[in-house]
């Protein structure tokens, strides 16, 4: 049957690659592609499958071009180097495949470099090219009738990747959501009906990450409570599940804003061990947020909603935009503002960009205000309404670089984790001490080595010596080992923003879409 050889192409240096982070957590990258090891799952017994990330391993193109099939998988950020490989795999007569977020959305991104095109989730077709293709008969392009059953999807092959080279796992719950932003791609990829797994489906899964050596998962969802009523049943099994293994999983997601007002919802996640929480903000301006209908964060004081699940013990990372037409030049210190009041110091701060088969795309389209090629690098494909191109570019630049710099990152972080008293993971310090104290003396070793592995690779004595104040400051007033290395991991993350602010600072902004 089949040799066949997937590959997760390298990434540019992003917000969430924590490309500056990662080998502080002494790790070589972010997170395993999961879409590989659930291909591996769902490729039917026979064939042979070698999974290649480019982010912890090289692509040995010999080895590929002896393959039978090589497929790529990839998202906006990667599709230069996507395209890169294609073309190395076609000089060397290779049967290529292509799959994933950014060929979902622009199908014909790589033209005759690709010989097949996977359109949206692959779970009915994947194995059905491979059964066509063994008949000599396949197609050009394949997309799927109906969205893929959530219930019959397997648990990823973790056993195909190097799993020790990640700094976090991952699991999903659910595809879907309900919502209307105008921007955003998941709706038009998955749909706005949440597809949940079951529960027994999770629990193998977390049993699979526990046994790969995985301490921290991010659960990928785009908003894990999107259907609330049907991911309950999930969190309490997961609540069992941790509490049976002395909650040696924590886990964070993405969840919307109204999560606010669902104090019970929130507990029981707690209970299930997320500590942290991605919402997408995106604006502080209301025109904004009304304009590009996000309607669910308009039900209320912002700072307040997101304080009030920081206040049940999640902690909050939000991502913002800039530059939707109601902002105006004024947008820079309203978000700034926002931070500070909000009490976030991590935030994923982009400029609006329009993806292909979004909403937005379409009506910038129909208004002339489309940019795909963005010569200049403004770092966006939109073209603002109420201030110039390069107003935004730099207002946006100004902002990463206020956001991040030492003192104001570090004030917002002190104000939720020394001053607001911020307290997660209750089920776990509600465990009886004899089962708590092997696991506080690894969390405390592992923050010391975060600490130190850090204070090894920033030149800067002033900040080196800030850094370790404020780990130290945390450790006696808070004493707990928890706390005291998520607070660690922060300042490794701070380090990387930081870097990554001072590269924008300097030099060009590339479209983050
Ligand atoms: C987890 C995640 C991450 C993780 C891990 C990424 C990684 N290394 O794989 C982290 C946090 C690191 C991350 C970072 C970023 N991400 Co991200 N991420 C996601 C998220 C939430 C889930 C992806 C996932 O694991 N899905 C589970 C797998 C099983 O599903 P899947 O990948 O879609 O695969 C299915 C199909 O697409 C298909 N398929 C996929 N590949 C292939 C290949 C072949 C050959 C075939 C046949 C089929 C196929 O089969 C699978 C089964 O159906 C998605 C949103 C989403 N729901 O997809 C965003 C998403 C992919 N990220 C996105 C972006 C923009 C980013 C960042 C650039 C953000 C930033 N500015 O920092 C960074 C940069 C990347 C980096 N350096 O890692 C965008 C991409 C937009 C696009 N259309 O291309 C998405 C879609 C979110 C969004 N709408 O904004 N991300
Ligand atoms: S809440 Fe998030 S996932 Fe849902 S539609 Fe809006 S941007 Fe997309």
């Amino acid at each position: 049957m089949a040799d066949i050889v997937l590959i997760s192409p390298r990434f540019e240096v992003s917000f969430w690659g924590l490309e500056h982070a990662v080998p502080v957590l002494g790790r070589r990258a972010a997170m395993p592609p999961a879409s590989l090891a659930l291909l591996a799952a769902l490729t039917p017994p026979g064939h042979a499958v070698t999974l290649v990330d480019e982010n912890v391993e090289a692509v040995d193109y010999d080895r590929c071009a002896a393959a039978d099939i090589v497929g790529l998988t990839g998202m906006s950020v990667q599709r230069g180097r996507m395209r890169a490989i294609l073309g190395e795999l076609r000089r060397r007569g290779a049967f290529t495949v292509v799959g994933g977020p950014w060929v979902t959305v622009d199908e014909d991104a790589f033209g005759p470099l690709a010989d097949v095109v996977f359109v949206g989730e692959a779970e009915a077709t994947w194995p059905l090219f491979l059964a066509e293709w063994a008949e000599g008969r396949h197609q050009r392009r394949y997309e799927q009738a109906e969205r893929t059953d959530m219930t019959a999807v397997p648990a990823p092959r973790l056993d195909l990747l190097r799993m020790r080279d990640y700094a976090f796992g991952s699991l999903q719950v659910s595809r879907g959501c309900p919502f209307t932003c105008e921007f955003c791609d998941i709706i038009v990829t998955f749909g706005r009906r949440p597809r949940l797994k079951t529960p027994a489906q999770i629990l193998a899964e977390l049993d699979g990450l526990l046994a790969a050596g995985v301490r921290f998962a991010f659960v990928v969802d785009d908003n894990l409570i999107g259907d609330r009523r049907a991911v309950r049943p999930v969190l309490r099994a997961v609540a069992d599940w941790q509490a049976a293994r002395g909650h040696r999983l924590p886990l964070m997601t993405e969840a919307s804003l109204d999560l606010a007002e669902d104090p019970d919802l929130m507990r029981l996640m707690l209970e299930a061990g997320i500590a942290a929480v991605f919402v997408g903000v995106e604006s502080p301006n209301e025109a904004s947020l009304r304009e590009t209908k996000k309607l669910q964060n308009l039900r209320g004081d912002l700072p307040a909603r997101v304080r009030a699940i920081q206040d049940a013990g999640l902690e909050v990372f939000c991502g913002m935009i800039l530059g939707f037409d109601h902002d105006d030049a004024a947008i820079f210190a309203a978000h700034r503002r926002f931070l500070d009041e909000a009490r976030v110091a991590v935030a994923m701060i982009g400029m609006l960009s329009a993806i292909p088969k979004t909403p937005l795309h379409a009506r910038l389209a129909r208004e002339g205000r489309l940019d795909p090629a963005d010569p200049e690098g403004h770092g966006t494909n939109v073209v603002p309404l109420r201030m110039g191109r390069e107003e935004l570019r730099d207002g946006y630049r100004r902002l990463m670089a206020e956001a991040y710099a030492p003192a104001a990152f570090l004030a917002r972080l002190d104000s939720l984790y020394l001053e607001g008293g911020f307290a997660t993971a209750p089920a776990r310090r509600r465990l009886p001490p004899w089962r708590r104290l092997p696991a506080d003396a690894a969390l405390f070793a592992q923050a010391t080595l975060v600490l130190a592995r850090l204070l090894r690779r920033v030149p800067e004595p002033a900040l080196r010596r800030e850094y370790a104040r404020r780990c130290w400051r945390v450790a006696r007033a808070r004493r707990d080992p928890f706390l005291l290395l998520a607070y660690a991991v922060r300042c490794a993350m701070h380090h990387h923003f930081r870097l990554l602010a001072r590269g924008l600072a300097s030099g060009p902004v590339v479209n983050s879409i």
